[in-house]
């Protein structure tokens, strides 16, 4: 078997090393000149745990080659973005394009997998128009579906192996093929059903944490209003054999929580209505963030302050911007003129003004520590240290990950979020 994978991001790469690294031939193709340039190099473009050895084994096995252009093979597997556009609809471009640029390659025989997560229907009203060009009968000469990547950004590896997998196909023929090529890495079960259900499942599973993470959002408001600390609560309520509450935080950001949810509200508003208000709540979360900022600068009535933000990922430990709750943050602080500094280390090249590549240079002279993600950096600043450096003992942890006695002892006025 030979696969040819369109798109090298946060999914295809590491899914090329998968196989790669099984015994199968992969051609990895992505329209990022430079990615498949630094990839041919054996260099990252991308962040992930385990990654860097895994790429360097596949391609000195010769089993990985990468290039911008696809190749002929047995089976092709698209993993490219799927983003929303500005007015919160579905952009199938890269989707739509991917599909086309295999058009030219495709035999009888082969099957043709998308893992990109995309609104219901979209294999059978997007796609196989699409495959149909190749002149191949969709079903009995080119088998397609549809397998969700269901995993987790910092646990790529272990997620890909050991977690179940959904295989949607347009027909059993299709499904089965998916399902007999997965298993040269997949150790979790694998559930076969149509290509409509599955893409349905995967949106579904993200629409669910987006909600369950408005709700807490909500709670952490209400909280902050009756004085009680969200985080014991919730953690309480947690002991429950049937609760399961996410966590509060500055909003939701990635690629896949704050975009899949819209996908259902586009396809029908009038049902979407939990799912809509969701993603309003979660939307408004760094604006309340940065309100509260605000409010603590007036109330401390520091002239001119300073604020240093730490975090700039979507979630800890991985070096993604996209969608970050952060840069909605920034945005807001700097709307209400509030002289800012903002650090991560996980993001070592300079993509904003008021980015600092210096956690010491972040700190110095602030008035308030804004914690924005949970990076273990953090979770591990010495309150001493960072006391020396600023001119405000103020800190406000929207994560709840600092040591908050700890802190308290250094001389901080600690404000966490929910609380
Ligand atoms: N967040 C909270 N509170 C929580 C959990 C998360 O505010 O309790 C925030 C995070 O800080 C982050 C955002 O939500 O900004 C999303 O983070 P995440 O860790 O929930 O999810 P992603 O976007 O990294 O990955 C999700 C996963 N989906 C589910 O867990 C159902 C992953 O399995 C999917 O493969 C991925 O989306 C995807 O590609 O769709």
């Amino acid at each position: 078997n030979k696969i040819c994978v369109i798109g090298l991001g946060y999914i295809g790469l590491p899914t090329s090393v998968m196989f790669a690294n099984n015994g199968l031939k992969v051609h990895g193709v992505d329209v990022n000149a430079a990615a498949v340039q630094k990839i041919q190099n054996k260099q990252l473009h991308i962040e992930e745990n385990g990654l860097e050895e895994r790429l360097i084994a596949a391609i000195d096995s010769g089993n990985l080659t990468v290039s911008t252009t696809p190749e002929k093979a047995d089976v092709f597997i698209i993993a490219v973005p799927s983003p929303i556009n500005p007015d919160k609809t579905a952009d199938m471009k890269y989707v739509k394009a991917a599909t086309k640029s295999i058009v030219p390659y495709l035999e009888k025989g082969n099957l043709v997998i998308l893992e990109s997560t995309v609104p219901p229907r979209t294999v059978e009203d997007i796609m196989l128009p699409i495959l149909k060009e190749s002149g191949l009968e969709i079903g009995t000469e080119l088998f397609v579906s549809h397998s969700p990547e269901r995993v987790i950004p910092g646990r790529v590896f272990e997620e890909l192996v050991h977690n179940s997998r959904i295989v949607g196909g347009i027909n059993e023929k299709s499904s089965e093929m998916t399902r007999d090529l997965y298993r040269a890495f997949v150790k979790g079960e694998i559930f076969l059903t149509d290509a409509t259900t599955a893409e349905m499942v995967k949106v579904i599973e993200n629409t669910y944490r987006d909600v369950n993470i408005a709700f807490a959002n909500e709670l952490a408001r209400i909280s902050e209003n009756i004085g009680v600390n969200v985080w014991e609560a919730i953690s309480l309520a947690n002991h429950h054999p049937r609760v399961n509450i996410h966590l509060p935080g500055p909003g939701v950001g990635g690629h896949c929580i704050a975009v899949d949810p819209w996908f259902l509200v586009e396809l029908d508003p009038e049902n979407a209505k939990i799912i809509h208000l969701s993603r309003q709540t979660n939307d408004s979360m760094p604006l309340f963030v940065a309100n509260k900022v605000k409010t603590i600068c007036e109330q401390q009535q520091i002239s001119n302050p300073k604020i240093a933000v730490l975090g700039l990922s979507f979630k800890a430990n991985i070096d993604d911007m996209r969608e970050s709750p952060s840069l909605e943050v920034i945005h807001h602080l700097s709307d209400m003129k509030l002289e800012l500094t903002a650090f991560d280390p996980h993001i070592k090249e300079q993509n904003l003004p008021q980015q600092s590549l210096d956690l010491e240079e972040t700190l110095n002279k602030a008035d308030i520590v804004l914690i924005l993600t949970e990076h273990d950096e953090f979770k591990i600043l010495d309150s001493k240290q960072t006391a020396n450096l600023v001119r405000s003992k103020i800190v406000v942890d929207t994560k709840n990950c600092l040591p908050r006695e700890a802190w308290m002892k250094a001389g901080f006025d600690v404000h966490v979020l929910g609380d």
